[in-house]
């Protein structure tokens, strides 16, 4: 019977001397392998006497252990010589844990803008897009709001103008162009959202930006009464909120809607007055109202068969309330240590 505790006793001794992981892996092969010296111990066992066949097996197998353990063992000093080794040379530590990759975040803006398109998707809402960059014409005109009007100086803004072109273009002032947009390309009924970028010309504040986020909404139907637009209104703001927050509706003024509402929300900031609610403890969050004929007609309706509402929802300002910021040129300020905390 060959001696395996001599096979073994050298094979240890090649371990303990192997330089490299890739000569541990050629003792393996050699020894372990399928066609090494265990392998062909095991084949000679039916060619030996029955009493010795149990024991050789035993013996060959107990090598084999003995051999991987040895290798494994080996393998781990290896590595940890070569760490060392890497550690002294360079001054890198692979023990250390990695450096921590700075992640970027999301724009609370943005944050609150994908909660909401979810929100309102999940009622049968499509999100809508419109240019930023409007005509007179569907930012005022198509919204009953003639050139004399004075519902105009409540919306000031920043005209353009684009070479060779008469187009009378300007910086929208709200989302509410898209109602007619949409009106003129969708097949009717149907409801929709319109997140996006506007722009005024604003003495800034803690609560005016000249540049800050509205989202429309807007639903054309048949037979729609300020019911439906109150239950939406509440549904908006219980998904928005995560609970009840105190509201108020007031008769409001907007020549797109007839009749229109302000839907204002208690200022979470204080209980008698800030600058962020001006001193009255509210913040006027949600314009709404029935869409207008005129608007209908513009659109290519006819409203003497659909009806709709629409909302311009205060975004900027949501997300001043949903984080307690107190000043809503933060938002759009890039300032790091600001983001970070998102
Ligand atoms: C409008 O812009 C209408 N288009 C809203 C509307 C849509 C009414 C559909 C009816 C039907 P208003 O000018 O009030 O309305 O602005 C809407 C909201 O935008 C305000 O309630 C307020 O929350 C926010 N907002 C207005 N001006 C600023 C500003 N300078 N900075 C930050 N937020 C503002």
């Amino acid at each position: 019977m060959t001696d395996t505790t001599t096979i073994l006793a050298e094979t240890r001794a090649r371990i303990a001397d192997a330089p490299d992981v890739e000569a541990l892996r050629a003792i393996e092969r050699e020894v372990v392998g399928k066609d090494g010296v265990v392998a062909s111990l095991l084949k000679s066992i039916p060619g030996l006497p029955p009493e010795e066949r149990k024991g050789a097996g035993q013996s060959a197998n107990e090598l084999k252990q003995a051999v991987l353990a040895a290798i494994e063992e080996r393998e781990a000093s290896l590595g940890s010589a070569a760490l060392e080794a890497e550690r002294r040379a360079d001054g890198f530590d692979g023990t250390l844990p990695p450096p921590r990759v700075e992640r970027g975040t999301l724009h609370p803006v943005t944050q609150v803008t994908r909660e909401l398109e979810d929100l309102f998707t999940s009622m049968g809402y499509m999100v809508l897009d419109g240019p930023e960059v409007e005509l007179d014409d569907y930012n005022f005109e198509k919204l009953n709001i003639p050139a004399d009007h004075p519902a105009r100086d409540t919306q000031d803004t920043f005209y353009c103008s684009s070479p060779g072109s008469s187009a009378s273009l300007l910086l929208r002032t709200h989302t509410s162009p898209v109602q007619v947009r949409a009106m003129e390309r969708l097949e009717p009924p149907f409801r929709a959202i319109v997140p996006g970028k506007v722009f005024r010309q604003e003495t800034t504040d803690a609560s005016h930006e000249h540049t800050f986020h509205q989202m429309e909404g807007l639903v054309i139907d048949r037979n729609v009464s300020v019911g439906h637009l109150i239950g939406a209104m509440k549904t908006l703001l219980r998904g928005i909120f995560k609970k009840e927050i105190e509201v108020r509706l007031r008769p409001g003024y907007f020549p797109f809607v007839e009749p229109g509402f302000e839907l204002d929300a208690r200022c979470p900031f204080c209980t008698d007055g800030c600058s962020v609610c001006k001193r009255t403890t509210w913040i006027e969050l949600l314009p709404c109202g029935l869409v207008h004929p005129n608007v209908l007609k513009a659109g290519g309706l006819d409203p003497e068969e659909w009806g709709g509402f629409a909302f311009g929802l205060g975004l900027s300002r949501l997300v001043m309330l949903r984080y307690g910021i107190d000043d809503v040129r933060h938002l759009l300020g890039g300032d790091l240590r600001f983001l970070d905390q998102f």
